[in-house]
């Protein structure tokens, strides 16, 4: 949860037509360029740099740069989206890691693998398989774990979830905050585990960045859980990602 870079791209006026699982409405452009400004100065104000892509018009989720790549202090891997309208993406970001580590790595298939299904704790690497991500995706960025000395654990994500990090993220290296419904899986076992309050689960995906911890705006249970708890929580305004099935996660690629 330390770190000095991350990497953003600008949302395209195309993101009226991104992926989403349930209509919520259309996403609004104005409204999702203040708030992801927002995030960004955020992310700015912990001295991190971060390097800001151009919007990608042929790539409405291109905004969702978390699932394009996994970054670790070794080396970067190259996903392999599961949703063929995104697979494009990587190519897009492959040169800004080119330039950013030495070692960069490309999952190549035929698996799939999305960077929400990746969270990296301070004692492993764990993946859920998911609509996205399959078993052979999972087995091809488990060689590369292993080689990087990472182990790598295959977990669960609920059904109807998008992401596994839909449902979780990290807060330090040994607390990670979760909905209930994924907990109970037991894949936090030896964890101290904070659930998100009742009714908020969309809070679940936040992330600790240096000092602070972005979550989304509109959850106040668990904000507050937070605060007690001890984290400098910063809220930010997450309705138009929402309605894509995005959040605090996935607009950002942090190393
Ligand atoms: C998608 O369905 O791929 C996008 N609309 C949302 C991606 C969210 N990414 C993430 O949770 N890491």
């Amino acid at each position: 949860f330390e770190f000095s870079r991350a990497i953003t791209r600008r949302p395209s006026s195309s993101i009226v037509d991104g992926l989403r699982a349930k209509d919520l409405g259309t996403p609004d452009l104005d409204k999702m360029l203040t708030a992801h400004a927002a995030y960004v100065a955020t992310l700015q104000k912990t001295g991190a740099e971060v390097i800001e892509l151009p919007p990608l018009d042929g790539y409405p989720d291109g905004v969702f740069v978390e699932d394009t790549a996994l970054c670790l202090p070794q080396g970067a891997v190259l996903m392999r989206p599961g949703a063929p309208s995104r697979m494009g993406e990587v190519a897009e970001m492959a040169p800004t890691l080119r330039a950013a580590y030495d070692d960069v790595r490309q999952i190549k298939g035929p698996g799939h693998i999305e960077g929400g299904d990746i969270l990296v704790t301070g004692r492993e690497v764990l993946v859920g398989r998911s609509d996205r991500t399959d078993a052979e995706g999972v087995a091809e960025l488990s060689a590369i774990m292993t080689e990087w000395g990472h182990t790598l654990r295959e977990v669960f994500t609920p059904p109807g979830v998008l992401h596994f990090k839909t449902d979780c993220s990290l807060l330090d290296a040994e607390t990670i905050l979760s909905t209930q419904r994924l907990d109970a899986s037991g894949c936090f076992d030896g964890y101290r585990v904070i659930h998100v309050a009742e009714g908020e689960e969309a809070a679940a995906n936040s992330i600790r960045f240096n000092q602070y911890v972005l979550s989304p705006a509109g959850f106040p249970r668990t904000a507050e859980k937070l605060r007690k708890a001890g984290y400098e929580v910063v809220e930010i305004s997450n309705t138009e990602c929402a309605k894509l099935d995005g959040g605090m996660s996935c607009l950002s690629l942090r190393f």
